[in-house]
């Protein structure tokens, strides 16, 4: 039995990646390590979470110590690092956190893999092509690129120009893990996806606050003109591209992971309207009124587009769903589950697992 470690996995991408595993991999020990900050939620886990495959650890991966403990008690064969800040509004007023989590957190988890994996006299090189039997697998972002005029694209060969405090620290966590790979021969391969969207998204983010707020007759906040632009993807196909990716990608390598879906956020925030006009059985037009322009964001990216032929080439993924397809499940999923909204909008979700947590 393999121990796969995945961290995060009590957020929004993390659970679905959790989830995945958990029912296709029987021979996987999954090991979910989440400090359940005010995005992690057990509830999104209920489904899998009595599976014998499947541990909680509560942890923090800004504990040094705690990880080595982890790692040797567990031996993992892969980690899968979703854990971080992730909300950029947050990043502008908190940076530090997320340098704490996103680079710090990170270059402990790096250092706990090396130090169980790259053991003294270990015949580990640092020659890119060698594959080795372990695996740390970066989840990142296509901010770390920075942002796109009209037209072109984001690849793996784009020079890193991040922003914000969020892509500044993605960035760094980037450049961190591929430094383990080229100094000590880490096996390691990084992927960079595009904006999400699907069930369990915390509503904060735009999508789900925007159902959230429609749901509620509140005014729907569009920064700017909403003229930005984002390449949205599916969840699930994010969850099965890290899967094809983490064993079948090559040892060192970055994948690009996108779903050729650019939308300006008020035509998709239209679009949004009229799924909820239908679903809720309003007037045409009638959610649209609670659109509101507001200041925009400092520094807002004006596009993100993402050319993931390599991963299409190389690897045979695409994504599986059309987004206005898509786009309705989601809409269906947080309707049919207004107590999980309820719960994560009032903070009335932490839930304590005391038995599962590795003693400090
Ligand atoms: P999220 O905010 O929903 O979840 C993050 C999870 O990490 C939470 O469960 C939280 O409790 C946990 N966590 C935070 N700090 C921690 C710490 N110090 N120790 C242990 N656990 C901690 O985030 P998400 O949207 O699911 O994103 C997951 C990953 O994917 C992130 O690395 C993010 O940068 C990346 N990503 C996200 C998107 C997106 O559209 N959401 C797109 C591309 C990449
Ligand atoms: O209320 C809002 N109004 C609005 O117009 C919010 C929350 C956002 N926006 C805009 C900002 C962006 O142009 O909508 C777009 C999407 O915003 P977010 O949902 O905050 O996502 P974004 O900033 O694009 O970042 C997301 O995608 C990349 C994730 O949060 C990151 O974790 C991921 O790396």
């Amino acid at each position: 039995m393999k121990n796969v470690l995945i961290t995060g996995g009590a957020g929004f991408i993390g659970s679905h990646v959790v989830r995945l595993f958990v029912n296709k991999y029987p021979e996987y020990n999954i090991v979910n390590l989440d400090a359940l900050t005010y995005a992690g939620n057990l509830d999104n886990l209920t489904d899998i979470e009595k599976k014998s495959n499947y541990t909680f650890v509560k942890g923090n991966i800004c504990d040094a110590n705690f990880l080595q403990e982890l790692f040797a008690k567990y031996d993992f064969t892969y980690v899968i690092h979703l854990a971080a800040e992730s909300h950029v509004d947050r990043s502008i007023s908190n940076p530090i956190e997320f340098v704490m989590t996103n680079v710090v957190g990170t270059v402990n988890l790096l250092n706990a893999a090396k130090h169980q994996w790259l053991k003294v006299g270990s015949q580990q090189s640092a020659d890119s092509s060698q594959q080795t039997a372990n695996r740390f697998y970066h989840v990142s972002t296509d901010e770390v690129y920075g942002a796109l005029g009209e037209t072109g694209f984001f690849t793996e060969e784009t020079k890193y120009d991040p922003h914000s405090p969020y892509s500044a620290s993605k960035a760094s966590s980037d450049h961190f893990v591929r430094a383990y790979h080229d100094t000590y021969g880490l096996p390691i391969v990084i992927s960079n996806c595009s904006n999400n969207y699907g069930s369990h998204h915390f509503p904060e983010k735009l999508i789900p606050l925007a159902i959230n707020n429609i749901c509620n007759n509140k005014p729907v906040p569009v920064y700017g003109k909403g003229e930005n632009v984002r390449d949205w993807l599916w969840v699930n196909d994010h969850a099965r591209a890290i899967d094809v990716i983490l064993h079948n990608g090559k040892n060192g390598d970055t994948y690009n992971i996108g779903g050729h879906n650019e939308w300006k956020n008020i035509d998709l925030i239209k679009l949004l309207c009229k799924i909820m006009d239908k679903k809720l059985n309003r007037s045409n037009g009638e959610s649209e009124k609670l659109i509101s322009f507001v200041k925009d964001r400092a520094g807002h990216d004006l596009r993100y587009a993402i050319d993931s032929t390599k991963l299409k080439n190389e690897l045979g993924w695409m994504p599986s769903l059309q987004f206005e397809e898509g786009l309705e499940k989601t809409v269906d999923w947080y309707l049919n589950n207004q107590q999980w909204l309820d719960n994560v909008t009032s903070g009335n979700y932490a839930k304590y697992y005391d038995e599962q947590y590795v003693k400090r």
